[in-house]
């Protein structure tokens, strides 16, 4: 398949990129087919840290471009523009390592990438067709965060604060923001921007049927 675009969602973290990638793929999924797109997470690229005891790979900075192998997800994506699928890792954030699974991703005609930090990569950035940025503001993002982070990934307050000041901020401001110059279309509001969903979403069906 040499057809295939691949649309890069990028932000701060808590920004809504899931939730906009993930709203696009399932509002066309039943039109579109199932086998017409699929998403990749930025998150599940980061780097195996199974050499390092538990109490080191807490001290890592998970916002910064060195901890993903982009290496790994560029040469992914390459072999999925030639046909090929993939094997994706499985990131646990409970553990900060890679489990002992993976999850096979077959070639889409349309392949959505989310994550923070996936622009600031230059051999990444020549796979991209389209990028997107979703500037929401930060408070909201953090609030996010916070309700996520203690909901879904297993932490308490005190840890979401104090990462929040020691790297998610500094290296927003540092990484992810410059490198909203790349973008194509930034998007304000979040991952419910309806005319924003609508617009990528016409895109997408436009290239999933071409
Ligand atoms: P999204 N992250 C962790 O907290 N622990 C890990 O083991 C791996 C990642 C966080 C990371 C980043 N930062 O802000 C966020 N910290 O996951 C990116 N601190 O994920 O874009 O889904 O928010
Ligand atoms: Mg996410």
């Amino acid at each position: 398949m040499n057809n295939l675009t691949i649309i890069a969602v990028v932000g701060a973290s808590a920004s809504g990129k899931s939730l906009f990638a993930q709203t696009i793929y399932d509002e066309l999924v039943d039109e579109l087919g199932a086998d017409s797109m699929t998403i990749i997470k930025e998150d599940s690229y980061y780097r195996c840290q199974d050499h390092l005891p538990f109490a080191e790979r807490i001290k890592t900075n998970y916002d910064h471009p060195k901890a993903f192998e982009h290496e790994l997800l560029a040469q992914h994506l390459l072999e999925l523009s030639q046909g090929q699928p993939i094997n994706v890792p499985v990131y646990s954030y409970t553990e900060h390592t890679r489990s002992d699974e993976v999850e096979v991703i077959n070639p889409a005609k349309v392949i959505l990438v989310e994550g923070i930090l996936l622009l600031t990569d230059k051999a990444l950035r020549k796979r991209f067709d389209i990028n997107i940025f979703m500037d929401t503001p930060l408070d909201i993002c953090l609030i996010r965060r916070i309700k996520r982070d203690l909901e879904e990934r297993g932490r308490d307050l005190d840890s979401v604060t104090n990462q929040y000041q020691d790297t998610v901020r500094p290296m927003y401001y540092r990484y992810i923001e410059p490198s909203r110059e790349h973008a194509d279309i930034v998007i304000t509001k979040g991952g419910r921007n309806r005319m924003a969903l609508e617009l990528i979403k016409a895109k997408v069906r436009e290239l999933a049927n071409s």
